[in-house]
């Protein structure tokens, strides 16, 4: 994806240009080791299990690891025609994006093999399900809502907050009926009504890690673990990851 500073700052101001009374800050509590060599683009976190993405061509891979010791599971490289992008899981299936070429792969959640690709058109950014349908960014406002066994966009939602529509949606997580979305290149996540697209609220974390950790990365990785309800939140080579 390319970094759009003009476009950024643009995205900037319009969060910081509306009402603050919906900015509701998530309280920092903890944070653990992250894989500060993982460029960060999908995570799903599963009863304290971590499934993860990493970008870029010639490094894309998906590494399965535990949260609490960081030891890792298993992990699968990608040829490095692929960039790697969102990943989410339905039914013990893996489901992860790559960036422009179109091909979506579909992974066995244990042993991290390939069982078949997909195609879709335009570019793959983030990725999460409802349980039945997957929930596509491609840096537009625009989520696709896809059906997971053909790959068929059956509607999709423009997003926009206080009318104005918000491009660059980034990483994605379905939590308790709602969408929780980085905006790329801005310290922003927002919450997204999956029903109309509208923002209903926004969380601005400004300083989870200092500059000095965070070049180049930018804040991009939410999960939600149901087993303990806890939202886990990271960034791209991040050298930790949040629990808010
Ligand atoms: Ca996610």
């Amino acid at each position: 994806m390319q970094y759009n500073l003009k476009f950024i700052l643009f995205l900037a101001s319009l969060f910081l240009g509306v009402s603050l009374t919906l900015a509701q800050p998530l309280k920092e509590r903890t944070s653990l080791p992250h894989f500060s060599k993982c460029y960060t683009q999908g995570l799903i976190i599963q009863d304290g299990l971590v499934w993860e993405s990493c970008g870029q061509f010639g490094e894309s891979q998906l590494i399965h690891w535990e949260l609490s010791t960081q030891k890792v599971i298993k992990h699968v490289k990608f040829d490095g025609k692929y960039f790697a992008e969102g990943l989410t899981e339905i039914g013990g299936r893996l489901f992860m994006l790559t960036w422009r070429a179109g091909v979506a792969f579909e992974i066995n959640k244990q042993t991290l093999e390939t069982i078949k690709t997909h195609k879709y058109q335009g570019e793959g950014w983030g990725l999460t399900t409802d349980g039945k349908q997957l929930i596509l960014s491609n840096g537009t406002d625009v989520l696709q809502f896809i059906n997971p066994d053909d790959f068929s966009v059956e509607y999709s939602v423009k997003v926009s907050i206080n009318g104005k529509p918000v491009n660059m949606l980034n990483e994605l997580e379905w939590i308790e009926g709602k969408i929780y979305a980085n905006v790329y290149g801005i310290d922003y996540i927002v919450v997204i009504d999956p029903k109309t697209g509208n923002i209903t609220q926004k969380h601005h974390l400004p300083k989870l890690l200092k500059n000095s950790f965070r070049k180049p990365g930018v804040l991009n990785g939410i999960a939600y673990d149901k087993s303990t309800k806890k939202i886990w939140i990271t960034g791209k080579n991040w050298p930790k990851i949040f629990e808010l």
